[in-house]
């Protein structure tokens, strides 16, 4: 199944670009019997993706358990189902969130990362720029609603959507925690916390590997509002609203006005990005760290 959806993505950038070549079809939906006014956009594995025939909301939520790991099967399950719905002109906009308990994702699948090969490691990168290039560069209005810990890649996917909502709990944490691990952030993680929190908050929070609370975060911008854990959907739908009342056209220009250079900068270094990666993951002191920090994670389980 995985093998054919790796076959079947060849991917383009749509979003910003094809906003701008003007580039847009219409993608099909599913009827399902159990939806009234919701058409189940696709139920792959990993990610359920229903979209609301009467706003063109479509919700899309994570339900891979345990932690809703960013493998290389889950990310390119989510590039086709973003794909699909940002070239379907009835969908309007988009919310993420999380159908397992406690966790939005954990970030990248670390297992994904270790004692593999580096042709492995370059796929695996590659899928990883992806997603982060259709989420960051989407037409639709992106709102992440955040019910449960976004470490890592996981407050990146949460970073790329135009709002985010955050579950008011204390034991929900976020950011950007790569040097925990003894890893780096690349540029782009770097450039897209900068462009969310600000220089200042992204220098100290990338070379401490900060995971903020949910206050925290709300302090300093990471997320955009905190909600009791029941409303966060509910208060995503409600935000949808405001934000699709506004003009598509002039919205959709000034969001890719304020992403488009710290887009055009990956594209300009995919390749090398990819290389880096590998080099850098392939390293015995590396895979020595991130074995330490499994260790760690299952060692804190028991
Ligand atoms: N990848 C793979 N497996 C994971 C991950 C992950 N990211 N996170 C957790 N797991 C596994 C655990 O090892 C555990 O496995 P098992 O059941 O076999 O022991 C299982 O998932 C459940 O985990 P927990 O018991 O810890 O679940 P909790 O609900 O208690 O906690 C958390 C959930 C808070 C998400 C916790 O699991 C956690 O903190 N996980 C680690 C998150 C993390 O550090 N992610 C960083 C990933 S790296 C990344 O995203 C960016 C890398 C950029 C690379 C740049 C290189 C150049």
């Amino acid at each position: 199944m995985s093998s054919v959806l790796r076959h079947s993505a060849k991917f383009t950038t749509s979003g910003f670009f094809s906003l701008l070549s003007g580039n847009c079809s219409h993608g099909r939906t599913f009827a399902s019997p159990y939806f009234v006014s919701k058409n189940r956009y696709s139920s792959s594995p990993k990610i359920k993706v229903d979209l609301d025939s009467n706003n063109g909301v479509a919700l899309m939520q994570f339900q891979s358990p345990p932690v809703n790991s960013l493998s290389l099967d889950f990310l390119t399950e989510f590039a086709i189902s973003l794909e699909k719905l940002e070239l379907d002109r009835s969908c309007k906009g988009v919310i993420i969130t999380s159908a397992q308990p406690k966790v939005f994702s954990a970030g990248l699948d670390i297992l994904e990362m270790f004692q593999k090969s580096p042709e492995h490691c370059a796929e695996f990168w590659k899928a990883v720029q992806e997603m982060w290039l259709k989420l960051y560069g989407s037409n639709k209005v992106t709102i992440a609603a955040i019910n449960g810990s976004s470490p890592a890649g996981g407050c990146l996917l949460a970073m790329c959507c135009d709002y985010r909502i955050m579950a008011d709990n204390p034991r929900y944490s976020i950011g950007l925690n790569e040097t925990q691990l003894g890893i780096v952030a690349p540029f782009w993680f770097k450039d897209t916390m900068a462009n969310t929190v600000g220089h200042r908050e992204t220098e100290k929070g990338l070379q401490l590997g900060l995971l903020y609370s949910a206050t925290e975060a709300l302090k300093i911008g990471l997320v955009d509002q905190l909600v009791p854990e029941d409303q966060v959907l509910s208060t995503a739908t409600e935000t949808m609203t405001k934000w699709l009342a506004i003009p598509d056209h002039a919205r959709q220009i000034s969001k890719s006005m304020m992403r488009k250079p710290t887009i055009d900068r990956l594209l300009a270094n995919k390749e090398p990005d990819i290389k880096q990666f590998v080099n850098f993951i392939t390293k015995d002191s590396i895979q020595k760290s991130i074995g330490m920090y499994l260790e760690m994670l299952k060692r804190r389980k028991s």
